[in-house]
């Protein structure tokens, strides 16, 4: 498969509400994710803020192995700024739609001349560059504008188009999805004799991104956007890790990306963005790999296939077992074996016991906790044990306290 991963965490993430990453971060996430191998880092919009400029430039001189791109408005000015950090992929926006061009007084005509004016100028002033054109809300535009504005910006320069579903409004298996839009928009254009690589861009507001950017892979794209967490604008947009497990697993991409970095990556971009990685979220997800209810564990114990259908391995995990009320003997036993505590029945009977307690006031308990669990009882059981004797012995003689 012919595949480009861009990564805007650094463009269309920080349009998360809140979110700004310092310069320093911003170089250590883009460290990890050339350690990942994406292929794309889209490192910002250099008309927004001065600090953004920097940060593109220091990102764009630090000789990563990804490109590092600019976002920008259909522009010079804008094209003079992303140029001036020195970029090596430029992505050019301007939407297309009827109502957003009646919003700006443009005609079709006049827009379409802009935008290629625009590329052209690129162009010309960087022959190496990789061009985007992106028309905003790609797919609820008039399908004729978007086909004539993308192929005269193909003619001007654009190497690539990209399908936005700006919104998240497409759903696969009908007639408003991504596979039949880029099906359509390639065969348009390819009869107009452009052949840019298409590139899909999908948010998430009906929780279909990345079945949308499946859907626009089976089509023929070649290039996904995607970001840490998925942040991006509203409910953001396609998670980096998920897309890349998917990939490397079941496209048969394996080893083309290193996904073992994940973890690290989305530790530290999840605490520079103040966004927890929520603990079911998919593969990165404190609780992607870990098995709970009874069932589960005594089956995952024996093979941890049985109950996931992605090893935790694939992105440098392992599989865990949760002790909570859900839990049954097999977890415990098999959590003990993991202490090297070797428990009798009875113990382990009543460790169980402790740990429902436990899980019942919505806790779960870890293997450090296990221990304490396992401690405390050893302790109540051997004071029993010394009731006990003592109880035999007939009660304590009384104490001789100088009372005459
Ligand atoms: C934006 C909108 C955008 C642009 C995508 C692109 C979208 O925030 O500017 O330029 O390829 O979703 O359409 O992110
Ligand atoms: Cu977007």
């Amino acid at each position: 498969m012919n595949l480009t991963i861009l990564d805007t965490t650094l463009r269309e993430g920080e349009q998360t509400p809140g979110v700004c990453f310092d310069v320093h971060i911003k170089l250590a996430i883009a460290d990890l994710l050339a350690r990942v191998g994406v292929e794309v880092i889209e490192a910002g919009h250099p008309a927004v803020t001065e600090e953004i400029r920097r940060a593109v430039t220091l990102l764009a001189a630090r000789g990563l192995g990804p490109r590092v791109g600019a976002h920008a408005r259909s522009l010079k000015s804008d094209v003079d700024l992303a140029l001036a950090c020195g970029v090596g992929f430029l992505g050019v926006f301007y939407c297309v739609a009827d109502e957003r061009l009646e919003d700006h007084r443009q005609t079709l005509t006049r827009a379409v001349d802009r935008i290629a004016r625009v590329i052209a100028y690129a162009r010309e002033r960087r022959p190496d560059l990789w061009i985007r054109y992106t028309p905003e809300d790609t797919v609820r535009s008039p399908f004729e504008n978007v086909l004539t504005a993308a192929a005269a910006a193909v003619q001007a320069g654009a190497d690539i188009i990209s399908v936005a579903d700006t919104t998240g409004f497409l759903i696969p298996g009908t007639g408003r999805d991504m596979y039949g839009f880029v099906s359509r928009l390639r065969d348009g254009l390819a009869a107009r004799g452009a052949f840019p690589k298409i590139a899909v861009h999908c948010h998430n507001d009906r929780g279909l991104a990345l079945a949308n950017a499946l859907d626009g892979l089976r089509a023929g794209a070649e290039i996904v956007d995607a970001s840490i967490l998925g942040l991006g604008e509203r409910a953001g947009i396609v998670d980096l890790a998920t897309l890349l497990a998917v990939l490397a697993h079941d496209f048969g991409e394996a080893g083309r990306w290193d996904l073992t970095v994940l973890p690290e990556l989305y530790d530290l971009a999840s605490r520079y963005a103040r966004v927890p990685v929520p603990a079911h979220f998919p593969v990165t997800g404190r609780n992607a790999f870990t098995h709970c209810a009874g069932i589960h564990t005594q089956a995952a114990t024996r093979n941890p296939l049985h109950y996931q259908s992605l090893p935790a391995e694939l992105v440098g995990r392992k599989s865990e077992i949760a002790l909570d009320h859900m839990s049954g003997l097999a977890s415990v036993r098999y959590c003990l074996e993991l202490l090297g505590i070797e428990a009798g029945e009875e113990l382990a009977r009543a460790v169980l016991r402790r740990v429902k307690e436990v899980g019942q006031t919505g806790r779960t308990v870890d293997l450090a906790e296990l221990k304490y669990v396992v401690r405390a009882l050893e302790a109540s059981e051997g004071e029993s044990r010394d009731e006990a004797a003592a109880t035999s012995l007939g009660p304590e003689p009384e104490e001789k306290t100088g009372t005459c």
